[in-house]
């Protein structure tokens, strides 16, 4: 049996299917696990909610995922981005919200631990908060200052053998560290959609059929 970590997808729908027939996913064999961000800026938000939601995947929860359900609880952090996808999910939004609420901020086994950006330095896993463990690249102790280049990236802080499998930072790119794997590659800015196979440490790329964002 393989893991399969799979960066953020973004809307990439057909660079996932790609990716998927490049590692040869095999539903029966392989447990498969997104690093959270499936939605916004890309072009087929709903499609990837589909696939993941109807194989019954493993995903971990993302900003945007995390944005999208502070939007319809608080109009303060509704944003126009959400809207497409809102109107999209139609008459089943039901299912994609309650979905997207039972997202973990974590999945930790024995042999790894996946979240969407990284943890808070020096706070117990259980401990993180989803506004932090969703958003960090840097950290310098402020919760607000979480993308700052004055600052070492939070994995600099994280000392423990078990390796993290994180995405959230494109900029950043493939982040291979012996404790730290980071696999968004901005596919949705016109790089790479990444795969991590835990047992073999294979890397797995797809690049993106166009770039869809740009900055
Ligand atoms: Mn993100």
């Amino acid at each position: 049996m393989r893991t399969i970590f799979i960066g953020d997808v973004h809307g990439c729908f057909k660079e996932l299917e790609f990716l998927l027939d490049e590692v040869t996913f095999n539903k029966k064999k392989d447990r498969l696990i997104f690093v959270g961000d499936l939605i916004n800026k890309g072009p087929y938000s709903k499609k990837v909610l589909d696939f993941v939601i109807d194989g019954d995947f493993e995903c971990v929860l993302g900003n945007h995922e995390l944005g999208f359900l502070k939007g319809l609880d608080h109009e303060k952090y509704r944003r126009k981005r959400f809207e497409t996808l809102y109107e999209d999910m139609g008459k089943k939004r039901g299912k994609y919200i309650s979905w997207m609420r039972s997202l973990p901020l974590y999945i930790e086994e024995k042999e790894f631990v996946c979240i969407h950006a990284g943890i808070e330095p020096n706070v117990e896993l259980k401990k993180q908060i989803p506004e932090i463990a969703t958003r960090v690249r840097t950290w310098g102790g402020d919760p607000m200052d979480l993308d700052n280049p004055d600052n070492p990236p939070w994995f600099e802080y994280y000392k423990e053998e078990k390796p993290i499998i994180f995405g959230h930072w494109a900029m950043k790119g493939l982040v291979l560290r012996d404790n730290a794997i980071g696999i968004d590659t901005g596919c949705v800015w016109g790089g790479k959609l990444t795969a991590f196979i835990l047992e073999s440490n294979e890397i797995i790329q797809v690049p993106a059929l166009k770039q869809y964002l740009i900055p």
